[in-house]
């Protein structure tokens, strides 16, 4: 069968998606013939470039050594109806994040309308957690929920066979009024995946900005899953949907190695950067044994994330060993009740601060995730946050405005509370600016916090009053931050 997948992707962030490219590459080694329609490089969201913005503010420090991308200035909507009339695909999937929805619809509103007969399925995480909301749009005719290596495997069988495709596992399938609503089946064994094939994308999503320097970065999975419920990700809802399965699952060591070693050289890896939610959430023996086979054989440096509680000083020294470049580890907020309260994750500052100082002993950087604008959340709140932040001393971090996901507990909270209306929600959230609407932190204040949040970790206490000036006055804001990103770094 000709399958035409649709990466949509508006963020500008080059880099191959894992899921999508999971799906393509597993398909293809079955024989199907497998092609990629990407957005990503298309001029028309170059407004929308959110490193822009985090650079405006001191987060993110510009590349020594950039490579250029090259963005198409051709209409979108032209460009896909002329590769489906080229391609001829039998059918068209769409992977698609919350942030991506309405634009992926306006995609396969247009593809419908001038191929209404090609089957299109739209997979991923916004239809696997709002099925409902999804399958009622008349461009589409399928939806898969959850992971789709097995399920898109078995539609196309079908088709190919021209066999009922109504009852399967993981899909919801519309036939006229009818929608076939099935259940689900079991998760992916990630030793049953093919290797990853970048080939099918183009080569620019291999250059990822990493501490100044682009790189030739290959994003790849260990595992996949995460145990831990924090409440504002859509994680527990996607573990839900296949309860009681292990969610978390990892590869085979020999499965991973050898995967990682192809990868390396096929496409010239110079780091790896693990997607894995929680890097280090496995069992230690696992890790001893794959850290001394990576070392062995793969010996090229990677980053990853993972939860504070899951690092220990064993397991920072193994990355050591292995050669780890940069872990991040989520902090999120300064205050351990609010953190555990609002954001179920029950962790300790002195354990967070701990994880930093066991890091900066070894070679390995530590990088951070912090959150603002958090339900409930006030002034005060964040300046304990700055305050954990300025003790921990990440190399680099990543500071976001929180954001009411579907699928996570928080954006129920966010509903119940009057904070956020979801009456038409477009869930492509600005960067900069918060969408909820708290009568005890207003958004003006948690926009200036954001811009300032950098600053406030960077300067000496005595220059605080200047920095909350900057949140308000642009101009005092640049200069800060030219100041302070040149004193720092
Ligand atoms: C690693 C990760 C990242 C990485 C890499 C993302 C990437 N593009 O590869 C980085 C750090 C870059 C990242 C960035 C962002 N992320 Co992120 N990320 C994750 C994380 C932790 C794991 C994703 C993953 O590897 N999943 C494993 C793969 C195999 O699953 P998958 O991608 O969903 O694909 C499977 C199925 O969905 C399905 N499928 C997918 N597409 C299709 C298409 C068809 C046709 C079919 C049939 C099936 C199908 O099959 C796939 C294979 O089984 C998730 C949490 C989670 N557990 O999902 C958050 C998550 C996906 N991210 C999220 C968000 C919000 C973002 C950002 C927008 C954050 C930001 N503000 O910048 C950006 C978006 C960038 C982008 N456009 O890709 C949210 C999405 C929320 C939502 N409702 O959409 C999540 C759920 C976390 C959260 N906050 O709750 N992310
Ligand atoms: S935020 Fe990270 S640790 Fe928490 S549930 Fe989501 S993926 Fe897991």
């Amino acid at each position: 069968m000709k399958v035409l997948l649709v990466y949509v992707n508006t963020t500008l962030r080059a880099s191959y998606p894992i899921g999508l490219t999971n799906l393509a590459s597993y398909i293809k080694s079955l024989g199907h013939e497998v092609e990629i329609f990407d957005t990503t490089f298309y001029q028309t969201f170059l407004r929308q470039d959110r490193e822009n913005i985090r650079e405006k503010i001191g987060i993110y420090k510009p590349v020594v050594n950039p490579v250029e991308r090259v963005y198409k200035n051709d209409d979108l909507m032209v460009d896909i109806i002329r590769k489906i009339s080229e391609f001829k695909p039998d059918i068209i999937g769409f992977s698609v994040l919350s942030s991506e929805f309405y634009f992926a619809i306006s995609i396969s509103r247009k593809v419908k309308e001038v191929y209404p007969d090609t089957a299109i399925i739209f997979g991923g995480l916004h239809p696997s957690l709002c099925p409902e909301e999804t399958i009622k749009q008349p461009s589409i005719d399928i939806i898969c929920i959850g992971e789709g290596e097995y399920a898109l495997k078995e539609l196309l069988d079908r088709l190919d066979k021209k066999d009922k495709i109504t009852d399967i596992k993981n899909l919801w399938v519309k036939n006229g009024d009818k929608i076939y609503k099935n259940s689900m089946r079991e998760l992916v064994s990630l030793d049953n995946l093919p290797v990853l094939d970048w080939s099918l994308f183009s080569e620019q999503h291999i250059f990822s900005p990493l501490n100044r320097r682009m790189r030739r970065v290959g994003p790849v999975e260990f595992s996949r899953g995460c145990p831990y419920s924090c409440s504002y990700c859509s994680c527990t809802a996607l573990r839900n949907l296949t309860a009681p399965q292990r969610y978390l699952r990892h590869k085979s060591i020999e499965k991973a190695i050898a995967d990682l070693i192809t990868l390396r050289d096929k496409y010239n890896v110079e780091i790896f950067y693990f997607l894995d939610e929680t890097f280090l959430s496995m069992d230690i023996n696992v890790f001893r044994n794959f850290a001394k086979e990576y070392k062995r054989q793969v010996g090229i440096p990677f980053y990853g994330m993972t939860h504070p509680t899951s690092v220990t000083e064993e397991k920072v020294k193994i990355l050591e060993q292995m050669g780890c470049y940069l872990m991040t580890i989520g902090i999120e907020v300064g205050n351990e009740k609010f953190r555990s309260k609002i954001l179920n994750r029950h962790v300790k500052n002195k354990r967070i601060i701990d994880v930093f100082d066991t890091f900066y002993r070894s070679g390995v950087l530590p990088s951070a995730f912090g959150m603002i604008g958090l339900p409930f959340e006030t002034r005060e709140l964040v300046f304990e946050t700055i305050e954990l932040f300025r003790r921990c001393r990440p190399e680099t971090y990543s500071v976001g405005i929180f954001k009411p996901f579907v699928g996570s507990k928080l954006r129920q909270v966010c509903i119940e509370e009057g904070f956020f209306d979801p009456t038409d929600d477009s869930y492509n959230y600005p960067v900069d600016t918060s969408v909820l609407n708290m009568p005890q932190f207003l958004e003006e204040e948690i926009g200036g916090l954001y811009r300032t949040f950098y600053l406030y970790t960077k300067v000496p206490y005595e220059k605080f009053p200047l920095v909350k000036e900057a949140e308000k006055d642009e101009n005092i804001l640049m200069n800060l931050v030219e100041e302070y990103s040149t004193k720092t770094d």
